[in-house]
């Protein structure tokens, strides 16, 4: 029974979408089963995002043709399926029918005749078309090898390659992320899981320690959202007394002698200062700022995939942030990634303020919000506080 618990039955929990995430006028309950959604907070991050939400089949098709937009480098198209998916996402039931939908932001006239084709036939023509396009077929294998984007792939494919033998029987040039990409590419296409998450952060936490004791590490990216699986594993590290973290990552993991653990490894150093205005070009755009190691690791495993060989290669993300900046940090690498746009754009378009994984900066005080805790970065800006297991946007 998807209603609410005690009371009217015909009631769908929807406590959170009233006035304290914004004025305006709340979702109205019409019928048993039907829901009447007649105001939603315009951006991701007024909304609480569930994991799991019930209009799946709905957003899926929608990611779909997000998807395909941003391959065709359509970015704004893109958005707009991103934004009609996330709204639904945040529905508090089933959508059966597109009168149920008022006149909610983000979700434009396409999105609305995917919505209603899917919501009478079961399919939309036009996506089932895309996903058996030659060319959305290619991009999509290509575009899950480490290291190669969308405009990588179309050129590949534009030069009418098609499948990964082809990329290795016509010496396509490859950077030597993309050959560790190409060489583990099952592997890395194969979900990792919440446990082998959790075991490779406490490994990582255990060779920082030898390191530099005191540090920590935290799992970010969506094992923190709540996500039973991932395409990799965020870890965020840091420590209580500014300036120990520096150079942490070359000197405790990516140069350790430890060499057999990882399969691949590049290091950024940590290029961020702080006399750098906000506004310069570029400065938007933070997130790479730190120090940070992209590896793959070998994982022991005994079942699953790879058990033959006794080992299969995972994705790691590590980023080192001086204890000042975690919070921001943390906000950052929680995700997810519409959520985290939703966020920049608000501070920016509501607050006049610039949000990036390192800091707050308020244009019209000309000031750095500093903050301790996430709930103080949300708090500068006026925002409810969303718990990471709600910002499935
Ligand atoms: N991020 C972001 N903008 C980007 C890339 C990443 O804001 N362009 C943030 C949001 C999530 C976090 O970094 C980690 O990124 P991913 O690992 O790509 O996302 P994820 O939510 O952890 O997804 P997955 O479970 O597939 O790893
Ligand atoms: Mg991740």
């Amino acid at each position: 029974e998807e209603c609410g618990s005690g009371g009217d039955p015909a009631l769908l929990d929807i406590s959170w979408f009233t006035e304290s995430m914004g004025a305006g006028r709340p979702v109205e309950i019409e019928s048993r089963h039907r829901l009447r959604v007649s105001w939603m907070a315009p951006y991701a991050c007024q909304r609480r995002t569930p994991l799991l939400h019930s209009n799946q089949p709905l957003t899926e098709v929608l990611e779909t043709l997000a998807e395909e937009a941003s391959f065709s480098g359509s970015e704004g198209r893109s958005l707009a399926f991103t934004r009609a998916a996330s709204v639904l996402k945040a529905l508090p039931g089933r959508l059966s029918a597109l009168e149920e939908l008022g006149p909610l932001p983000g979700i434009g006239e396409h999105s609305r005749r995917v919505i209603q084709d899917v919501l009478e036939d079961g399919v939309s023509v036009e996506v089932e078309r895309v996903k058996l396009s030659e060319r959305y077929r290619t991009m999509k294998l290509f575009t899950r090898i480490f290291g190669v984007g969308v405009r990588t792939a179309s050129r590949w494919y534009q030069e009418g390659l098609r499948t990964l033998v082809d990329l290795q029987e016509r010496n396509t040039k490859l950077t030597r992320q993309q050959q560790a990409g190409l060489r583990h590419y099952e592997d890395l296409n194969t979900p990792v899981e919440r446990g082998e998450a959790e075991f490779i952060g406490q490994m990582v936490q255990e060779a920082v320690q030898r390191f530099l004791p005191g540090a920590s590490v935290t799992l970010a990216g969506g094992f923190r959202r709540g996500k039973p699986h991932g395409h990799d594993i965020d870890l965020l590290l840091t420590h209580p007394e500014a300036g120990r973290e520096a150079g942490l990552l070359s000197r405790a993991v990516c140069l350790s002698p430890d060499q057999g653990l990882i399969l691949y490894q590049h290091s950024q150093e940590n290029s961020f200062t702080l006399h750098e205005s906000p506004e310069a070009p570029g400065g938007r755009d933070l997130l790479d700022r730190f120090e940070r190691c992209f590896s793959i690791f070998r994982l022991e495993v005994r079942g699953g995939p790879g058990a033959a060989r006794g080992w299969k290669a995972v994705r790691v993300d590590l980023v080192v942030a001086p204890v000042s900046q975690f919070p921001f940090a943390l906000l950052g690498w929680t995700g997810s990634r519409h959520f985290e746009r939703e966020l920049r754009r608000f501070a920016g378009h509501e607050r006049k303020m610039v949000l990036n994984s390192h800091t707050l900066y308020d244009t019209r005080r000309n000031l750095f919000l500093p903050a301790a805790s996430e709930e103080e970065i949300f708090q500068h800006l006026g925002l409810e506080y969303v718990p990471p297991a709600q910002r499935n946007a």
